[in-house]
C-alpha cells in the first residue's frame, strides 16, 4: 500500500514532505450519522445519488477500510472526539435523553486542543455525548471546546422536517422551518461567512443526522427515485438531501478562499441501521449492519482532503475514527495529551507516503452488540474477533447494574480469526490455518481488552425514560407495509431560524 500511496503523491505532483512542512490547517470534520459503507456513489452505489460527495471523492485520498470506533452512535462519537476507545471512558451504549451516561469534562477532545492552539471552533449538527443535554449537570458542547454550537441531544424531532429540539449555545430555538441538513448547513455557512474570528484558523465540526431515523425528506429528493416504494423514496432521497448540504459547505469554503487551505474529512459513525421502515441502507459486501461488531457495523465512508498537501487516490490502510485526534493535533502542532492512554494514531506517515506504524492495533468493545461477537482487533489483513461470557446485555437503552458488573467482569471466549483482504464478508475462521498470527494477535486483543475493562467506568443504574420515543414522528408504512399513524408530542409554531439566511 505504501508504494501504492508514493506512486499517487508522484503522480499529483507533491513531495513526500508537503505536509510536513505545511502551516496549520483549518478544519471541516463532517459526519453522517448511520451512513453505511455502500450508500454512497463512490463506494460503490448504483442507485443513491451523491454527486456532490463523489466529486469531492475524486479529488481527495479515498479510504476502503476506514472504521469507525465503536457500531453506534454516541460511543463512536466519543472515540472521534476524544481519541480514545470509548469504553475506556464509559460510552457504553447510546445515551438517551436524561442518562446520567456522559464524556466527562477529564477528557479532552479535538476542539479543546485546537482551541488551545488558537483556533477558533464549532459544532453544527447532533452531539450526543451527555444524557442531560443543555442542562446543568453535565458538560455541553461550549463546555468540551465549542466556542459556538447549534446541536440537538440526539436525533431531530419529531423528525428531519421543521425540528424542534435545537439549541443554539444554551438556548432552545423552538420549531424551526426546513430540513435538518439544510438547517445544520446553512449554521455552518453563517458562522464561517458571519461569526468566526477570521485571524484564526477554524475547526467545524459539522455532524448532519442523515440519514438515522426518524428521517423526512424534501419531494425534490424523493423525487429522484421515481415509483419505487415510498420508503426507499424517502431513504435515499436523504442521503441525497445530505448529499446536496455537503455540496453547500463545499461551495461556500470556495466562495470564501478557504477550500485550498481546509483539511476536510468525510465519514460516518456507523454502519446502515437497516430497520423495519428504512431496510434499503447498504454495507456493500460487508457482514451485518449497525449495532454489529462485524465490519457491516463498523467499517464506513472515509474520505479527506487537503488541497495540494494530501495526496489524491485510495488507500486500503485501515483507519479508525480514534485516529483524527491524533492527526489534527499533529497538523496542528499540538502535543496530544499524555496523562491519558490514546488509542488512535496520527495518519500525517500516510499523508506524507510513508508506512503508518501502530501501537497498538484498532480496537473495537460492545457489550450490547448485536451478535455473537463483543470484540474485535484489527491488525493489517487480519482480523480477531471475541465473544463474551456472559449473559446478553439486558436493558440497551436504560443502564442496569448487573450489565455494569458484566461490563467490569467478563472474560472473553471463542475467538475466532478472518483475513479481511480474501474473506471480506467474514465468512470462514482461519485460525487453525494460521496459528502464529492467531496466538499473536490473541495475546494482543486479551491485553487490550483487560487494559480497558480495568479503565472502563460504572455508571449508576438508570431506567430507560423513552423521552425522544414519545415525540418522533414515524412515517405512515414500516418497510413496503402500512402502519397506523401516531400522533407524537409536537410543538404547534413553527418560525424561521431567525439567524440564518431563509432555506427555501
Ligand atoms: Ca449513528
Amino acid at each position: 500500500m505504501t508504494e501504492r500511496i508514493l506512486t499517487l503523491l508522484c503522480l499529483c505532483g507533491i513531495s513526500a514532505s508537503t505536509a510536513n512542512a505545511a502551516a496549520p490547517p483549518s478544519v471541516l470534520l463532517v459526519l453522517c450519522d448511520d451512513l453505511g459503507y455502500g450508500d454512497l456513489g463512490c463506494y460503490g452505489n448504483e442507485l443513491v445519488k451523491t454527486p456532490n460527495i463523489d466529486a469531492f471523492a475524486r479529488t481527495s485520498l479515498r479510504f476502503t477500510d476506514c472504521y469507525s470506533s465503536h457500531p453506534n452512535c454516541s460511543p463512536s462519537r466519543t472515540g472521534l472526539m476524544t481519541g480514545r476507545t470509548p469504553y475506556r471512558i464509559g460510552i457504553h451504549n447510546w445515551i438517551p435523553m436524561l442518562s446520567p451516561m456522559h464524556v466527562p469534562t477529564s477528557e479532552v477532545t479535538i476542539a479543546e486542543v485546537l482551541k488551545s492552539q488558537g483556533y477558533d471552533t464549532a459544532l453544527c449538527g447532533k452531539w450526543h455525548l451527555n444524557g442531560r443535554f443543555n442542562l446543568p449537570d453535565q458538560p455541553q458542547p461550549g463546555d468540551m471546546g465549542f466556542n459556538h454550537w447549534f446541536a440537538t441531544q440526539n436525533n431531530c424531532l419529531p423528525n428531519h422536517q421543521n425540528p424542534y429540539n435545537f439549541v443554539r449555545n444554551g438556548i432552545p430555538l423552538g420549531p424551526l422551518k426546513g430540513f435538518a441538513a439544510d438547517l445544520v448547513a446553512s449554521e455552518a455557512v453563517h458562522w464561517l461567512r458571519s461569526l468566526r474570528n477570521k485571524e484564526k484558523p477554524f475547526f467545524l465540526f459539522v455532524s448532519f443526522h442523515e440519514p438515522h431515523e426518524p428521517i423526512a425528506t424534501a419531494p425534490r429528493f424523493k423525487d429522484l427515485y421515481g415509483d419505487l416504494h415510498e420508503s426507499q423514496r424517502a431513504h435515499h432521497g436523504n442521503i441525497s438531501q445530505m448529499d446536496a448540504a455537503f455540496g453547500r459547505l463545499m461551495q461556500a469554503l470556495k466562495k470564501q478562499n478557504l477550500d485550498k487551505e481546509t483539511l476536510v474529512i468525510f465519514t460516518s459513525d456507523n454502519g446502515p441501521a437497516k430497520t423495519s421502515f428504512h431496510p434499503d441502507g447498504s454495507a456493500g459486501p460487508l457482514k451485518d449492519k449497525k449495532g454489529f461488531i462485524a465490519d457491516g457495523g463498523i467499517r464506513v465512508p472515509g474520505i479527506i482532503h487537503w488541497h495540494g498537501k494530501i495526496p489524491m487516490g485510495e488507500s486500503a490502510v485501515p483507519i479508525i475514527g480514534t485516529d483524527f485526534f491524533p492527526t489534527l493535533c499533529d497538523l496542528a502542532g499540538a502535543r496530544p495529551p499524555t496523562d491519558i492512554r490514546l488509542d488512535g494514531t496520527s495518519l500525517r506517515p500516510l499523508f506524507e507516503g510513508k508506512p503508518l506504524q501502530r501501537e497498538h492495533p484498532l480496537y473495537w468493545h460492545f457489550y450490547a452488540a448485536q451478535g455473537a461477537a463483543k470484540v474485535a482487533i484489527r491488525e493489517g489483513r487480519w482480523k480477531l474477533t471475541a465473544e463474551m461470557d456472559a449473559s446478553p446485555a439486558r436493558d440497551r437503552g436504560g443502564i442496569n447494574a448487573q450489565d455494569q458488573q458484566t461490563i467490569k467482569t467478563a472474560k472473553l471466549t471463542n475467538l475466532k480469526l478472518f483475513d479481511m483482504e480474501n474473506d471480506i464478508a467474514e465468512e470462514s475462521d482461519v485460525q487453525t490455518s494460521e496459528p502464529e498470527i492467531f496466538a499473536r494477535l490473541s495475546a494482543s486483543l486479551l491485553k487490550l481488552y483487560a487494559e480497558v475493562q480495568a479503565e472502563s467506568p460504572v455508571w449508576p443504574a438508570w431506567e430507560f425514560a423513552g423521552y425522544e420515543s414519545q415525540r418522533i414522528q414515524w412515517p405512515p408504512y414500516r418497510g413496503k407495509r402500512s402502519v397506523p399513524h401516531r400522533t407524537p408530542i409536537v410543538p404547534p409554531v413553527e418560525i424561521d431560524n431567525p439567524l440564518i439566511e431563509t432555506i427555501e
